[in-house]
């Protein structure tokens, strides 16, 4: 006897059990901050793969420690369709970031078992340790391994503690020296599909729980290093001073200018900043910083990095500093899959509703997967666009109805593909 399909509003509320207790998995107690090969990601790992298996998807860890968990066709083995998103999160996070889509990976492939639906594919759920890049300088290496473009120099990136990337793998039980054995393989996938929270403020502006994203935002990071002079700031005199932090203070809001002035959906943001030696009696002698430009189009975020790095050299010299840019990413604007996102758009149609589609201003492992596989992405509403922060937040009604949305899609794709 077939029970029956669940509502959006009992997958919501199913999915933000999950994303509760995958919230408790943190490297620092009473926030969510869950970096890549942390204790919180080994937790993570465990929670979420007993999640899979307690569905009956296969799980395993791959070289990077990408948690994966097969569910095979039904009838002759077919291609496979990919669902993914990241479980690392930022410092201090919300719960749904990346994790959601996880989650509705999961729940989507449970609820068309619980409906006795066939799939002539099978689905391979992929949870990514390292779409964000805040342990090590490298966002999206995990699902870069999974698409045979992971770049073995960010092996030798270190963390905060001095800790390679390779030790943290190796540490982790994993063998980057298996990292090719990662890539899969491209004739097996229909493509690669992945719910995200929106991020922004626009399907909460229009009264929408969902939309389609036509294209990824192109982005470059970069860390900026000041040179100055160190002193005793007792005795320096004002004019006679090489301050690192007051030069990259007037690097910082002619970033924020020219991000102003930037065309279209432009934007520039000074994130992180470590001020050295960092004591307050001493004028700052060092100063690293990051840099971060985005834009949906390249010419305008190629422009504003040109002025950026123009202008920084010239309030340098004038101020008896160096500065120094090393390249951390530098990705394109990335165009979504046009028959994925037709596929996920009937399905959010059929839930009634205005269908609205968007750019992506934040990044995801579409990105890396698109580098080799057919992509798409479907957002679910933010409230107050909201993200980064704890305050993060979607009506469970919304993750419900994502999560039937995924449901759909994939009963679409498997029409395409001719049903078992
Ligand atoms: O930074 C981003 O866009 C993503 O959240 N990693
Ligand atoms: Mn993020
Ligand atoms: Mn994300």
């Amino acid at each position: 006897m077939t029970p029956p399909a669940r509502s959006p509003a009992d997958l919501g509320a199913l999915a933000q059990r999950l994303l509760d207790d995958l919230a408790l998995a943190t490297d620092e107690p009473g926030r969510v901050t869950r970096t890549y090969l942390s204790p919180a990601h080994a937790r993570s790992i465990e929670l979420v793969g007993g999640w899979m298996r307690e569905r009956g998807l296969a799980t395993r860890l791959d070289a990077v420690a990408t948690l994966r968990g097969r569910r095979e066709a039904d009838g002759p083995a077919g291609r496979s369709v990919l669902i993914g998103s990241h479980i690392d999160t930022v410092v201090d996070a919300g719960k749904l970031d990346g994790c959601f889509g996880v989650v509705a990976g999961i729940l989507a492939v449970e609820e068309i078992a619980r409906r006795g639906l066939n799939l002539p594919f099978a689905v391979e759920i992929l949870a990514f340790g390292d779409e964000e890049g805040v342990r090590f300088p490298s966002p999206l290496s995990s699902s870069s391994a999974a698409t045979g473009t992971y770049r073995r120099e960010w092996l030798t990136a270190r963390d905060r503690g001095g800790v390679t990337l390779e030790e943290a793998l190796r540490a982790f039980g994993c063998d980057p020296d298996a990292v090719e054995a990662a890539a899969i393989d491209l004739e097996g996938v229909v493509g690669y599909l992945e719910v995200h929270i929106e991020q922004g403020p626009r399907l909460e502006h229009w009264g929408l729980p969902l939309g389609v994203v036509t294209s990824i935002a192109g982005q470059t990071r970069m860390g900026m290093t000041v040179e100055g002079m160190a002193g005793h700031a007792g005795t320096v005199p004002m004019d006679l001073r090489r301050d690192a932090f007051t030069g990259l203070a007037e690097i910082a809001l002619t970033v924020e200018r020219i991000g102003r002035q930037g065309t279209g959906d432009l934007v520039a943001t000074i994130g992180k900043v470590a001020v050295r030696p960092g004591a307050g009696n001493t004028v700052p002698g060092r100063v690293e910083a990051s840099l971060d430009v985005r834009a949906s189009a390249d010419a305008p975020r190629l422009v504003a990095l040109d002025r950026i790095r123009h202008e920084a050299e010239r309030i340098a010299a004038r101020r008896g500093l160096t500065i120094a840019f090393e390249r951390h990413v530098d990705v394109p604007t990335c165009p979504m899959d046009e028959r994925l996102q037709e596929a996920f758009s009937r399905a959010v149609a059929s839930l009634g509703g205005d269908l609205r589609r968007l750019p992506s201003g934040a990044g995801h492992d579409a990105m890396a997967m698109a580098r080799r596989f057919p992509s798409a992405m479907l957002f679910v509403r933010s409230k107050a666009g909201i993200s980064h922060n704890p305050l993060e937040w979607t009506d469970p009604l919304d993750l419900g109805l994502a999560v039937e949305a995924l449901v759909r899609t994939l009963l679409d794709l498997a029409d395409a593909e001719g049903r078992a």
